[in-house]
């Protein structure tokens, strides 16, 4: 059998964030050895780079967005990424970058699954619902958005990237980490009845149960994608990123939600999203991000009974 292939898509950009930094994330995961790392695991790796796009004017917010232009140009040219390692048959890996890029990532694998009838779902590990509009927004930062873009609730030049307005309906969606979201945001994800596993879900059920949840009526046509904003981990053990917040999953738990996503077998794309070198101590959010991809490929302790 030929082996998969993993290809990185570097997009070093924080045009969506509240903090510098985020834009160095690419380079971080590199040298924290991923390639190494799935090579270990019998995958090819193909590091296309990192793609090219505007710097960051650092501009405060226009009609309730901030640096919408440049946001729009990283997604488009992410989108098209996505959709040409898709079509070659290989699994993206976009390496952020801010999440706003779940954009342009997330639309192209719809556009995909659409054009190959395939079913899709979205596991969203995230602190954050990312479910704000213009009109609900306290910062206008566009990575706090992207799952209400990709919803259809956006500015066109966002909303329309993938082709179909709107990319993906809310019910392929599970949200698991949450544990801050907005006033207003809350009742828009009430509204539009997205699925979310907070916190509280998580403390009460245990890991096991959130996931077998989130992973629940999935089947051998199903596109499974996982955008992994890494502030979804606990701060102690995941400090650089832009937007900590406290009681985040601990790292064993972090790591049996990757391995339950690992024995599904249906991973076709994932995102690594917000993490920031900047804020770091030693690289070792980006370590600890590696470790739990390698688990997500696969890694286990010993061998599993079938
Ligand atoms: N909900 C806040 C904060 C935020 C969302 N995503 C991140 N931070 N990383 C906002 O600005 O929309
Ligand atoms: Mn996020
Ligand atoms: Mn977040």
């Amino acid at each position: 059998m030929q082996k998969q292939t993993v290809q990185l898509i570097g997009v070093p950009t924080d045009i969506g964030a509240g903090a510098r930094g985020a834009s160095m994330g690419p380079e971080a995961l590199r040298v924290a050895g991923l390639a190494a790392v799935l090579e270990s695991h019998d995958l090819q790796v193909h590091d296309i780079g990192n793609l090219p796009g505007p710097a960051n004017p650092w501009l405060p917010p226009d009609q309730g967005y901030r640096h919408l232009k440049e946001v729009e140009q990283w997604n488009q040219t992410l989108h098209d990424a996505v959709h040409a390692a898709l079509a070659r048959d290989h699994l993206p890996m976009v390496l952020g970058g801010d999440h706003c890029l779940g954009i342009g990532s997330i639309s192209a694998v719809a556009r995909h699954c659409r054009e190959t009838g395939k079913t899709l779902r979205v596991l969203w590990l995230d602190a954050h619902a990312d479910f704000n509009t213009a009109e609900l927004t306290p910062s206008g930062n566009v990575h706090g958005m992207p799952v209400a873009v990709l919803c259809g609730h956006g500015p066109k030049e966002l909303t329309g990237i993938g082709g179909t307005t709107p990319a993906i309906s809310p019910s392929v969606v599970r949200q698991i980490g949450i544990r801050s979201v907005d006033e207003g945001e809350k009742r828009f994800v009430h509204k539009h009845g997205l699925e979310v596993f907070d916190m509280r879900y998580i403390d009460e059920k245990g890991m096991r149960h959130t996931m077998e949840q989130a992973l629940a009526g999935m089947d051998d046509n199903t596109h499974l994608h996982v955008s992994f904003d890494v502030d979804f981990l606990d701060p102690e053990i995941a400090p650089g990123v832009g937007t900590t917040v406290p009681g985040g999953p601990t790292y064993r738990e972090a790591q049996l939600c990757m391995e339950m996503i690992a024995d599904t077998g249906r991973m076709a794309s994932m995102d690594v999203m917000e993490l920031n070198p900047a804020l770091d101590v030693r690289n070792r959010t980006a370590l600890v991000a590696v470790d739990l991809i390698e688990s997500l490929f696969g890694k286990s302790t010993l061998m599993r009974k079938g």
